[in-house]
């Protein structure tokens, strides 16, 4: 296994450029600094290179807005390799983006809360880990402030995501529902990611005149939270993405508690857990499927299907035991018992599932991750041992791609990007746990 570890850091050494100080996802395909990406970059350099896991963590907070608005990229170089680039984007439209940087004006799964936990629970010098946190928490804790400003119009704990690519789930079945409620034109534009990677493991043409349909009209209000909250068709209140909020406003709490002299604001995030835990169980269970769901909330309904996002409750521990219970039978029923590998990012039982297209069905290992803490966290340590050794396996027997075939006794089960740097971050995570 050290030769795996080895391997790994290998590839986030490459992707790590030293001038500006961040890692990209993926050569060619993925060519900026990615959100969610770099927080679980940071988690894998943690365990060999703090200073690297810290100069991750900043140049992403280089790009945050002064309302603590955090972009899903920041575009701290130039690249002709993707679509939409910086100049697409114009986040110069909103008044708060910074002036130095150019940005996107949408944003991913907030992980920067529990990543800052997990580099303090890895750092051997936990004074020294304390300092470079004390600096960067207030950021963090602005960005939470922003979210439940202006993402949760109906003070329901729960924050809304506007775009697909919020999610960081882009293509899922999910938002086929959505999609069915819009009708975008069919724009000109020329796709990037289709040159690197095989058509048939990407979105469709027409999905991506969805994403740039919702970009135009954010663009239209200037990114202006208030008229996107009126304007936008797509306004989803996700599982994941509010799993991930609640994980790290809880991090945030344990973090602000170490450093002292925070207790306005660990009140604050408290006040905010309480709401949330209890809506997301309210809201985001259906009793039919027994999982959390999407919630649409500009057409106020659930979205009934059971996803890899469903299980970001146990990694939260927003679920409780009776729901949890219900989840894990879920889990073993539509994912394990349909002899698959863990975890399919789709339910198996659907006719929607596709084992082999992007968020439609493949296994990604940032998922797998937090499935597997999640598993640990509520007491299945089998399930839990198996999701990690799986998670390894793909990697032993492919190497760090950056989706894999859930099917077992597939040729070729590893598709997308080869090199990717969550795969190999998580992986050093996995291989090296304390
Ligand atoms: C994928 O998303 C980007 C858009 O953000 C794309 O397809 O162009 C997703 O898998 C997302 O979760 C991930 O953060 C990003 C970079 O790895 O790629």
């Amino acid at each position: 296994m050290q030769h795996l570890t080895a391997k790994a850091k290998a590839v986030l050494n490459s992707n790590f450029n030293e001038q500006q100080g961040f890692t990209i996802p993926c050569e060619g395909l993925y060519p900026f600094q990615w959100h969610w990406d770099s927080g679980f970059i940071s988690i894998g350099f943690a365990h060999y290179d703090m200073e690297k896991a810290k100069r991750e963590i900043k140049a992403l907070l280089s790009g945050q807005w002064e309302n603590g608005f955090i972009p899903h990229i920041i575009f701290h170089n130039d690249s002709d390799t993707y679509f939409p680039g910086p100049d697409y984007h114009q986040s110069y439209l909103h008044p708060a983006a910074p002036k130095h940087i150019k940005t996107t004006g949408i944003t991913q799964p907030p992980v920067l809360g529990f990543v800052l936990l997990e580099l303090y629970s890895i750092a051997e010098d936990k004074d020294h880990i304390l300092v470079f946190i004390q600096e960067v928490i207030d950021k963090v804790y602005k960005n939470h402030e922003h979210f439940y400003t202006y993402r949760d119009p109906n003070h329901e704990g729960l924050v809304y995501i506007y775009h697909n690519w919020e999610s960081g789930t882009d293509n899922s079945p999910i938002w086929d529902d959505i999609w069915a409620t819009i009708d975008p034109p069919k724009y000109k534009y020329e796709r990037k990611d289709t040159t690197h990677v095989d058509a048939a493991q990407r979105p469709t043409n027409r999905e991506y005149d969805n994403y740039i349909h919702l970009l135009e009209i954010a663009k239209k209000y200037n990114y202006a939270e208030e008229k996107v909250t009126q304007h936008s068709p797509f306004l989803v209140q996700d599982p994941l993405f509010n799993a991930i909020l609640i994980k790290s406003n809880e991090s945030l709490i344990e973090l602000y508690e170490k450093l002292g002299d925070a207790e306005a604001k660990i009140e604050m995030l408290k006040s905010w857990q309480k709401k949330a835990k209890q809506n997301f169980n309210d809201k985001l269970f259906n009793s039919d499927l027994n999982a959390y769901v999407h919630y649409d909330l500009r057409n106020d309904r659930q979205l009934p299907y059971i996803t890899s996002s469903s299980f970001g409750a146990l990694f939260a521990g927003v679920a409780t035991e009776e729901n949890s219970k219900k989840l894990i039978n879920t889990l073993m029923q539509n994912f394990v018992g349909a002899s698959l590998y863990l975890c399919a990012s789709f339910d198996p039982e659907s006719d929607q599932f596709n084992p082999k297209k992007y968020w439609r069905g493949p296994v990604w290992i940032n998922l797998n991750w937090m499935i597997y803490k999640g598993l640990k966290r509520y007491g299945y340590s089998e399930i839990a041992q198996r999701i990690k050794s799986e998670t390894v396996g793909f990697i032993e027997r492919y190497g760090f791609y950056e989706y894999f075939d859930p099917r077992k006794n597939i040729e070729n089960a590893a598709y997308g990007g080869n090199n990717f740097s969550w795969s190999a971050a998580l992986l050093i995570d996995l291989l090296n746990e304390k």
